[in-house]
């Protein structure tokens, strides 16, 4: 939906999915990571490769996402970590080679944290448990994925 920090994640018909430095419709660099995500960043994954992008997704009227892997990124070694907010969402994960995936359920303040061997396992959403928080106006889950692209 939209981005923090130095890179966004972005995607069209033309080029695809790509990070880039400016939003694709206002040109305006995108708002700083607030330092509580930085901190908690720091804590949780790597306190000396700040992350350079923030992912922020909205889940609403039956959003959900397939099963895949965050590999677009320049280096592997570094953590994915995102924060769940608000409804809480069915969480598949599965071994990098494939075989069997298994759900988990990330809630409102939940960390997952994709690092190690569980760096490039694969993982999406298969449903949003509508009404179970209500933490977001107008409802909804709010995912927030710091990265280190490049
Ligand atoms: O919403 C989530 O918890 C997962 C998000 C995700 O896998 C991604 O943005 O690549
Ligand atoms: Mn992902």
């Amino acid at each position: 939906m939209t981005n923090l920090g130095p890179l966004g994640w972005v995607t069209d018909r033309e080029r695809g999915y790509r990070y880039q430095e400016a939003h694709p419709v206002t040109a305006r660099p995108w708002p700083a990571i607030p330092q509580v995500l930085l901190d908690l960043w720091a804590e949780l994954a790597d306190p000396q490769r700040p992350p350079d992008a923030c992912l922020v997704n909205l889940y609403r009227d039956g959003a959900r996402m397939g099963l895949h892997q965050d590999r677009d990124e320049v280096d592997h070694t570094a953590p994915v970590l995102s924060v769940s907010l608000g409804d809480t969402a069915i969480f598949r994960i599965g071994p990098a080679e494939g075989g069997p995936t298994s759900t988990v359920r990330l809630a409102s303040g939940d960390v997952c944290a994709l690092a190690g061997e569980a760096r490039l396992a694969r993982h999406g959403i298969d449903r949003v448990l509508t009404g179970s928080s209500r933490l977001i106006p107008g409802g909804g889950r709010i995912n927030l994925t710091l990265r280190r692209s490049r």
